[in-house]
């Protein structure tokens, strides 16, 4: 009978690998994984309840804002609060980050940010969504401020994600390698799956949405067409998987190897995706994976935060693929 192992023993046994730890990120990590439950089930149930389609808000971002997307924020959120360890929340879906330092918090020494629904314009037509978060340490030695939010990917003490697809997996790391956690419905626990995860040092399969191609810089269509070019030495032509959810294309990547990319375009001339709380997070999961993440020339991990939302571009997964993006990619067609 294979021993169960959940991620509250888990996280409790790699405690060890912190002399100093007084269980604080213990505890930290024990509510996302509550909230993460919670979710889920709302997620899993999304189609039968009056918890689809738009509120008829816009988020931070300006887009349009759906059900499930408030209700995990605030899910996260009150987990965060009531958890005693979290005291700032930085989060997608809220303009300013939140101060939780009141009550049980008062004292707490840890920043989240988090992007609590990610992919949710996928909800409806039922392809993967995800969670992301990325844990730091309060830097100030009074009271958290925004410059405690805005450290670099390189200073975060934990990052991970939930994808909620056709099982609900928790994948995270603590900066000692990453390990993934599958929900097992009948007992309400995620089970340890995918002990020590590593990316595959090359892959065949790229994701980047093709249909932004006249707007790319000319390094990243060099790109594209050496992964179509017809080279049996090298495995080419690759294959070619995009879901629009950041979370199901990256655990795809980090699974089965391959490169994950979204370049700067007309639309987002600085790139898409958010530094703090979706490109600072999986970097740091997929660089203790053993994979690569830069924004095309710099890491990821290395990007000094100016702004909350901050954009970047980014080329993620497989070293040697990522290594073969940007050398068809010259910085000057990079936004620093
Ligand atoms: P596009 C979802 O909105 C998201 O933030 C990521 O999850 C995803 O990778 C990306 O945007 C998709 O963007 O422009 O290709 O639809």
């Amino acid at each position: 009978m294979k021993e169960v192992k959940t991620l509250g023993q888990f996280i409790i046994e790699k405690q060890a690998d912190f002399p100093y730890a007084k269980g604080e990120l213990s505890r930290l990590l024990r509510d996302i994984g509550i909230a993460a439950k919670i979710v889920n089930r709302e997620v899993n149930k999304a189609g039968l309840v009056d918890i689809l389609g738009g509120t008829g808000n816009g988020n931070t971002q300006g887009e349009q804002q759906q059900k499930l997307d408030v209700y995990a924020n605030e899910q996260f959120i009150s987990a965060l609060k009531h958890g005693g360890e979290c005291c700032i929340v930085a989060s997608e879906e809220n303009e300013d980050i939140l101060y939780l330092d009141t009550g049980v918090s008062k004292n707490a020494s840890y920043i989240v940010a988090i992007d609590p629904l990610d992919g949710s314009s996928n909800i409806d037509v039922n392809i993967a969504v995800g969670t992301i978060f990325s844990i730091c340490r309060k830097r100030s030695s009074a009271r958290a401020t925004l410059d405690d939010v805005l450290q670099k990917g390189t200073m975060q003490v934990a990052a991970g994600y939930i994808i909620y697809g056709s099982s609900t997996m928790l994948v995270y790391t603590t900066g000692k390698g990453v390990n993934g956690f599958t929900l097992d419905p009948s007992i309400g626990e995620f089970c340890l799956s995918h002990p020590n995860m590593q990316i595959p040092e090359n892959g065949n399969i790229y994701a980047i949405n093709e249909g932004n191609y006249v707007h790319f810089p000319d390094g990243v269509k060099k790109f594209i067409k050496y992964c179509q070019t017809e080279d049996p030495t090298s495995n080419r032509p690759y294959i070619s998987r995009y879901t629009g959810s950041m979370v199901a294309d990256i655990h795809r990547t980090l699974i089965k190897g391959g490169i994950f990319i979204y370049p700067v375009t007309a639309a987002y001339p600085k790139g898409k995706l958010r530094l703090l709380y979706e490109c600072n997070p999986m970097s740091l999961i997929v660089e203790q994976a053993g994979g690569r993440a830069t924004n095309g020339c710099r890491r990821i991990l290395e990007l000094e935060p100016e702004t909350l939302h901050q954009r970047t571009a980014i080329f993620i997964g497989s070293t040697e693929l990522v290594l073969t993006a940007e050398l068809m990619t010259t910085a000057a067609e990079f936004v620093f």
